[in-house]
């Protein structure tokens, strides 16, 4: 599969996307948002694939959507509910609930829906010269791609509040530190990192991981007992797996287990 602002692979069940309009800090354009589309089903479709990759080209990972496609008249403006509801929140949707990791690699500076889509991954590693921007207030919008929720969750009302409304950049390190990304790593190291630890998952044991990705989503909605009885049910699945069973076999032969994600 070709595309114009994306380059797309997959190989050896993981799935590679990066985003490649580096002139324009891989904003969302129209072309963006389709090929995205096709990309995220080719990886639906796809049932090797056990762990998805998203980098960026260029200096920047995303600056959220291309501001240039933004069209006004006297009378009329554009409708963004819509962009939402035909782009982003599927976007978002699809890549929350892939039963396997999305592990993604911020190389630069990541504003409005870059962030968002950034922070709505399993695992993300940031460059220490890439940054986080809620930048929606500067233009008058509010966080979407699931901004207001992560934000929330993972800061508390306080800080979601003032990021949101102040559109302060923060650092890696800073993300890292408020608990919004997993590590900060060296610029030079963070496309091999990032790359071996998806290499890593894409070889695990993909249905375990799918399962503690959906004990992970679920508990902020969840009581502590509706939590326990979700962890019960999904033990029971992961225990059926042909996974566990090689983990514990490997575990008693002192070998390293080869999973292969069923
Ligand atoms: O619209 C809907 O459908 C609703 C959905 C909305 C989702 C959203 O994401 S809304 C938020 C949109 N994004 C922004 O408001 C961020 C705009 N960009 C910036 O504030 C800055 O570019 C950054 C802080 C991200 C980076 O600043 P800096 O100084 O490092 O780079 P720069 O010089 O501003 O940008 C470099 C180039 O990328 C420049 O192009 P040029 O002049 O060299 O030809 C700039 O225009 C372009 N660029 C950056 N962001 C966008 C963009 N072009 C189009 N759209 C952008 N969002």
């Amino acid at each position: 599969m070709t595309f114009e602002t994306l380059e797309f692979c997959i190989e050896n069940n993981l799935a590679h996307i990066t985003l490649n309009r580096p002139d324009k800090l891989n904003s969302f354009n129209q072309t963006m948002h389709l090929e995205m589309r096709k990309a995220l089903s080719a990886i639906k479709k796809n049932k090797a694939v056990r762990c998805l990759l998203i980098s960026a080209r260029g200096r920047g990972f995303c600056a959220g959507q291309d501001l240039s496609e933004r069209q006004f008249s006297e009378t009329e403006s554009p409708d963004l509910g819509a962009t939402l509801e035909n782009y982003y929140n599927p976007m978002l949707r699809t890549l929350r609930s892939f039963p396997f990791p999305v592990v993604c690699a911020v190389n630069g500076v990541a504003a409005g829906a870059g962030a968002n889509i950034a922070l709505a991954c399993d695992i993300i590693f940031a460059a220490r010269s890439a940054s986080f921007m809620q930048a929606f207030c500067k233009i008058g919008l509010v966080p979407d791609c699931g901004g207001s929720w992560t934000l929330t969750q993972q800061l508390g009302r306080a800080r979601a509040m003032g990021l949101a409304m102040l559109g302060d950049k923060i650092n890696a390190e800073q993300a890292v530190s408020l608990g919004l990304i997993y590590r900060c790593v060296e610029d030079d190291k963070l496309n091999d990192e990032a790359l071996s630890t998806a290499i890593k998952l894409a070889n695990g044991p993909t249905l375990g991981l799918g399962l503690i990705k959906r004990a992970i989503n679920a508990a902020p909605s969840n009581s502590f007992d509706q939590q326990l009885d979700l962890e019960r049910d999904l033990q029971r699945i992961a225990g059926r797996t042909d996974d566990y069973r090689e983990g514990v076999s490997a575990f008693t032969d002192k070998r390293k287990p080869e999973f292969k994600g069923q």
